[in-house]
């Protein structure tokens, strides 16, 4: 049974989309779970301008950022409820509800920055977006999330033999639960928003994310190993629920969708700098940076294919991604 927290209910009462006035003007509330500033968040905004600009000002977008409708997991049912209208969210954090979107989150399925932009520029990743719809959300774009890596705040990871017993929070998606048990270690799906207040009790040893995560939501203060073995490129992804995409024009439709693929561009603009300076924020912070011989985690994540690659519409998407340049 789906439970809708405090805010959601008062959300419900407001009605999903607020028209004010003769003007009648529809301000779509975003979710996101970062704190404001955050690219994923700026982009939101971004996109919010833009639309509003080729709409004649009839739509805009406020975004709630730092969790404020929830953690990701409820956030997406509301999205789907047509409770919240739009959403940022990363791809994991709908696990395994849209197949073709496992793919994305399996482990060390993207070689370079560049595989990853041409699979998601491509043919491919509309595809993927496309499938969404299933779930009830359009899906618009995708945004960067750099790679994740491992941080604990017990030792530096060097080979998977550093990982066994190791308690690490991952996604509420049994992709990544299966990838940490690929690796001897044991997998704690929590909601984001839990996982610095874990680390500091003890509750888990640490968990996994990009640096922008690691960063601004303080778990470098409590997890001061950050070890390099990217094992997951996972985009992020703006989404609109589908009850209120149906409300749209199809004129309106093409416009949310020129407005959202136009800001991805300054999401990766601000991805990159942010890279940079949550890299420099760690350290600074005493985070103890160390490289990895990715080879060894690659060779352990044989499993993992093995149990989601199983059907051959899915075989044959990996295969194209696989065989994309970059
Ligand atoms: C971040 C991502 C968030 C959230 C978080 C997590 O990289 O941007 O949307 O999914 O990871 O691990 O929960």
């Amino acid at each position: 049974m789906f439970h809708l927290p405090k805010l959601a209910t008062a959300a419900l009462v407001a009605t999903a989309l607020s028209v004010t006035g003769a003007s009648a003007q529809t301000v779509l509330r975003s979710s996101d779970t970062h704190p404001d500033g955050y690219p994923t968040v700026e982009a939101v905004k971004h996109f919010g301008e833009l639309l509003a600009e080729k709409t004649g000002g009839r739509y805009s977008v406020e975004v709630f950022h730092s969790a404020q409708l929830g953690q990701e997991a409820d956030t997406i049912e509301q999205t789907q409820f047509g409770v919240i209208d739009m959403n940022r969210i990363s791809v994991g954090a709908f696990g395994t509800q849209v197949p073709e979107a496992t793919v994305l989150q399996l482990p060390y399925i993207f070689r370079s920055t560049d595989h990853f932009h041409n699979v998601l520029d491509g043919p491919i990743g509309e595809e993927i977006l496309a499938a969404f719809e299933a779930v009830d959300v359009v899906a618009l774009a995708y945004y960067d999330a750099g790679a994740r890596s491992f941080y604990n705040s017990q030792r530096p990871i060097t080979s998977p033999a550093d990982v066994e017993g190791m308690k690490l929070r991952v996604m509420q998606s049994d992709v990544f639960v299966d990838m940490v048990a690929a690796l001897g270690g044991n997998a704690t799906p929590m909601p984001y928003g839990e996982v610095y207040s874990g680390i500091q009790t003890g509750v888990i040893d640490g968990a996994e994310n990009n640096y922008p995560s690691f960063d601004t939501a303080g778990h470098a203060e409590v997890a001061k190993y950050y070890s390099l073995d990217e094992h997951l490129m996972v985009p992020e992804v703006l989404v609109i629920s589908k009850i209120v995409w149906d409300g749209l024009t199809p004129e309106d439709q093409a416009l949310f969708r020129e407005a959202a693929k136009e800001s991805v561009a300054h999401q990766r603009e601000l991805w990159q700098a942010q890279e940079v300076a949550s890299r420099e924020a760690v350290e600074a912070l005493g985070a103890v940076i160390n490289e990895v011989d990715k080879q060894p985690f690659i060779d352990a994540m044989g499993p993992v294919y093995e149990k989601y690659v199983t059907d051959p519409a899915l075989q044959d998407l990996v295969a194209r991604i696989q065989a994309t340049e970059g």
